[in-house]
């Protein structure tokens, strides 16, 4: 009888909910990343001399970000998103070197391994940086198939501890018996775990990366899948293929961006041409800021790659899921790249891992636009190799930097009196403080409204102690805090 009523329900319940979540398809994510691309990089965020009609188009059909937040170098932002953590919390505080025998630890859960237990396909196209180990590749951190480097393209790699296929390309003179007495070898290319040519091509990357993510999307239309890719380009040396060198108005560091948005058109075109457009969230961004000796752009912001001002760690980030995300709005609210790996583990059905600190908050109602949804961050933190550097709340930011980094871009402050004086005087005066300023040795406290001053250059601390203090002692308060639940990186040996 019990099963009998049991069964009814069972029916009842099918017939009475044909839309129940178990029931639909879970969604695809498709995370593309570029390197050192800067906040002013693409037309849609200010960028009048690179044309980027592709990303633009996303922009238009999607949500345009304008307080994203990463590390201010390559490999910690990568820690971030595959562990949803501060970088620094999984020992990823710096940039990894192909000789470093740490990396992105085996104990994390990481994104691709919480979504492959939910069903998910995974894919690595492009550069890993986490680890050049063994130990540490990509296919032992969850995904089913990696193309790409293992490090940054600038960078070459331990030949001794890497596999060749039978077939490897071997390029500009190198043989398998001359690359083994090498300390170090070029950037090669790899596929799952095996050198397939030595040194890569550099000018097929963006080619190469996005054949194998057409193929990719194309082979998986029929199941969830996870498509990370993060391209190489515009990290140095820049590179672009035959059909984009000279296009852009910009140089080779223009015409590599225009690749990467040519790219970009391919894979949203892909996702149309097999009707997947409903089915995935398409997320474009970059993994830190700009480097300005090769033209790259930060916008309106200060500071570059490598700096804790906003230039170097805020980037643009554009998300488009059609029927999902609203199209052609804007937000300012702030979220980061560890967000990511909670946002994405909850659309897949899951939830984030609760044996362990994780940094990141789903921010899914933020994308989505919902009922004017704010970050659920109260606080952004700014950190660059060990140190805690700076802390956001609203609109004000207090940071600590060298005083030789940040004087010299900062306006010098006159007080009513000395802005009457002759323009002459004046001139002198501003010239004065700036020499001093420049000599000035040690770290200086700094205090910035971003909402008033997006380009960090009038110093308020002075103007405002109390607002100073209470960010400071809030930014004290968590680095206690969080020096007490640190996780090491893995070790090789
Ligand atoms: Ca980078």
């Amino acid at each position: 009888m019990n099963r009998l009523i049991l069964a009814i329900s069972v029916v009842l319940s099918a017939i009475a909910f044909p839309d129940a979540r178990s029931e639909e398809r879970k969604p695809n994510f498709i995370f593309i990343l570029a390197d050192d691309l800067g906040y002013g990089d693409l037309a849609c965020y200010g960028a009048d001399d690179i044309a980027t009609p592709h990303i633009d188009r996303m922009a238009e059909e999607g949500t345009k970000f304008t307080s994203f937040y990463v590390s201010p170098v390559c490999s910690p932002t990568r820690a971030s998103l595959m562990t949803g953590c501060i970088a620094q919390r999984v020992g990823i505080g710096g940039v990894l070197f192909p000789r470093n025998n740490h990396g992105l630890n085996p104990d994390e859960r990481t994104l691709p391994e919480l979504l492959k237990e939910q069903g998910y396909a995974t894919a690595l196209i492009g550069k890993w940086h986490l680890g050049n180990q063994d130990t540490f590749q990509p296919l032992k951190h969850g995904f089913d198939t990696w193309y790409g480097t293992p490090s940054s393209n600038s960078q070459g790699f331990d030949p001794t501890i890497k596999h060749y296929a039978e077939d490897c390309v071997w390029r500009e003179g190198y043989t398998r018996e001359s690359i083994l007495k090498l300390p170090e070898a070029k950037c090669p290319l790899i596929r799952d775990n095996v050198v397939i040519e030595v040194p890569a091509d550099q000018t097929q990357f963006t080619q190469r990366y996005t054949r194998e993510a057409v193929r990719f999307i194309t082979e998986h239309k029929e199941k969830p899948f996870f498509l990370y890719l993060p391209h190489n380009m515009v990290h140095i040396p820049l590179h672009a293929s035959a059909d984009f060198v000279g296009k852009s108005k910009f140089g080779v560091y223009g015409d590599a961006i225009q690749e990467l948005d040519w790219s970009t058109g391919e894979i949203l075109k892909a996702l149309r041409e097999l009707d997947l457009e409903e089915d995935t969230l398409v997320i474009f961004t970059s993994d830190n800021g700009p480097s300005l000796g090769q033209g790259g752009s930060a916008g309106p912001l200060r500071g570059a790659k490598g700096s804790t001002f906003e230039g170097g760690v805020r980037v643009p980030f554009i998300a488009c899921w059609t029927g999902k995300i609203p199209a052609g709005r804007e937000t300012d609210e702030p979220i980061a790249i560890m967000d990511l790996l909670p946002t994405l583990v909850t659309l897949a059905g899951a939830t984030a891992p609760n044996d362990r600190v994780i940094d990141g908050r789903d921010i899914w109602p933020v994308i989505a636009g919902k009922d004017g949804a704010k970050s659920p961050h109260e606080a952004v933190y700014y950190l660059s190799g060990r140190s805690l550097k700076g802390v956001r709340m609203g609109g004000w930011k207090y940071m600590i930097a060298p005083a030789k980094e940040a004087l010299p871009e900062m306006e010098v402050e006159l007080t009513a009196e000395e802005q009457k004086l002759p323009r002459r005087q004046r001139n002198a005066l501003v010239k004065e403080r700036t020499k001093a300023a420049q000599g000035r040795q040690g770290d200086i406290e700094m205090l910035f409204n971003l909402r008033e001053d997006l380009g960090e250059t009038r110093n308020l601390i002075d103007r405002h102690p109390e607002i100073a203090a209470r960010l400071k002692s809030r930014l004290k308060g968590f680095e206690s805090e969080f020096k007490k639940t640190l996780r090491p990186a893995g070790t090789a040996d």
